[in-house]
């Protein structure tokens, strides 16, 4: 049973985040850039995560689809992503605003339902792949032309493209399908040693592999000239939350990062083992993590990491963490209480951080580099979400350049 009992949250000791781990205390940013920020994401890659294993494959992009979208307010551009020869590919739909000849900042994130779920345009292709679940729109496990748009309503692309940014995103299971398969069908044996059949226990699960994708979908960008590279938002809502998080710690070039109801493995501090919790995660989406995290079910307390630091690591990029009320499950307070503690290592880089030491009211936000709000309502991602997400990234990527940081 999960425990929503506040006063049924045990009491713990977080592991310092400025407190390197031979106990040298970080007071100056040089000691965070070249010690402690390496330790941390080393932890969390043997612990959590796993490590993407060196090598993979040669990545090849083909632009395979363009034309005028949002009645002219957009330009829709589809790319394929080919992972070698013989591997998965990675359908990457991107919607730029029209009329624009600077390069624009963008928001990539990864889908649940294929991109052809994201907005009814009939023109954007139709995923073949699998699907989790039976819906009236997903029959055997494969999208049908019943599912266009289907999850538009967690998409806010109009909002998106009038306010001058662009949106790329992709389907998740084009990287590694959402199920215990052993990690045969997505990614994973690309990158397999000779008579590998699984990854070693610190290596990558689907997490691993999802944020490995939205690296790719960067590189993609970095060759478009529509788009600014430098100013590229990392988001992802509650699994893919959690995707989002993790790319931004681990691709810095990611300008900013964005948390929507992430929870347990995302925002949430796992030592408050309220809501999901580690041995709950670890035992109905074992492909998730690394096998590494399984010693910590029901032992949150030997974790070296909490989630707090899984914040910090974005730093001092500004990064952006998003509750609702209602979705106790994935822990709202111990998702703003990770923000929190992660605020000193912002002030130490870049003497701003959060601007707030207690919650926010409900559908308020907080934002200085860091930002926070739990919205009414429940799991989801709504428009008041995009609104503070967009508010957000105008404030620190701005419409007229990067960030001067
Ligand atoms: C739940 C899971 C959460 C969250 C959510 C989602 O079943 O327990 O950790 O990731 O799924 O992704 O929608």
């Amino acid at each position: 049973m999960a425990n929503y009992d506040e006063a049924q949250v045990p009491s713990y000791q977080l592991p310092d985040v400025l407190t390197c781990l031979d106990g040298t205390a970080v007071v100056d940013a040089q000691t965070w850039t070249d010690r402690r920020r390496g330790e941390l994401l080393e932890l969390f890659s043997e612990h959590v995560y796993g490590a993407v294993p060196a090598g993979g494959p040669i990545v090849d992009f083909e632009v395979v689809e363009e034309g005028v979208a949002l009645e002219g307010r957009a330009l829709r551009r589809q790319v394929v992503l080919r992972f070698g020869d013989s591997g998965p590919q990675m359908e990457l739909l991107l919607f730029l605003p029209a009329g624009v000849s600077a390069p624009v900042p963008l928001f990539l994130g990864l889908n649940f339902w294929g991109n052809h779920s994201v907005h009814a345009d009939s023109a954007i292709r139709l995923s073949t792949q699998w699907f989790r679940g039976e819906k009236d729109y997903i029959v055997d496990n494969r999208a049908t032309e019943a599912s266009r748009g289907t999850n538009s309503g967690q998409w806010d692309i109009e909002a998106v493209i009038a306010r001058g940014y662009g949106l790329a995103t992709a389907y998740y299971g084009d990287l590694d399908p959402d199920y215990d398969d052993g990690y045969a069908n997505g990614i994973h044996p690309l990158f397999y040693r000779p008579g590998q059949t699984e990854p070693d226990e610190n290596q990558w699960g689907a997490i691993g592999a999802w944020s490995w994708g939205l690296s790719r979908a960067l590189d993609y960008c970095e060759g478009d000239e529509a788009i600014d590279d430098r100013r590229v938002a990392v988001l992802g809502h509650s699994r893919l939350g959690k995707t989002a998080l993790w790319a931004g710690a681990c691709d810095e070039r990611f300008a900013l990062v964005i948390s929507n109801e992430s929870g347990c493995g995302g925002a949430a501090l796992s030592r408050r083992c309220y809501g999901e919790t580690v041995e709950r995660i670890n035992r109905v989406f074992p492909h998730w993590f690394c096998t590494n995290f399984r010693r910590y079910s029901d032992r949150e307390n030997e974790l070296p990491i909490d989630q707090h630091m899984l914040i910090a690591l974005a730093a001092p990029r500004p990064i952006y963490v998003a509750s609702a009320v209602e979705d106790q499950w994935c822990d709202p307070r111990g998702e703003f209480l990770s923000a929190l503690h992660a605020d000193p290592v912002y002030r130490l880089l870049c003497d701003d951080g959060l601007p707030a030491d207690a919650m926010p009211p409900i559908d308020v936000a907080s934002m200085g580099r860091i930002g926070y709000h739990v919205r009414s309502g429940g799991h989801d991602v709504t428009e008041l979400d995009w609104r503070y997400f967009l508010d957000f990234a105008d404030r620190h990527l701005g419409s007229s350049g990067a960030d001067d940081e």
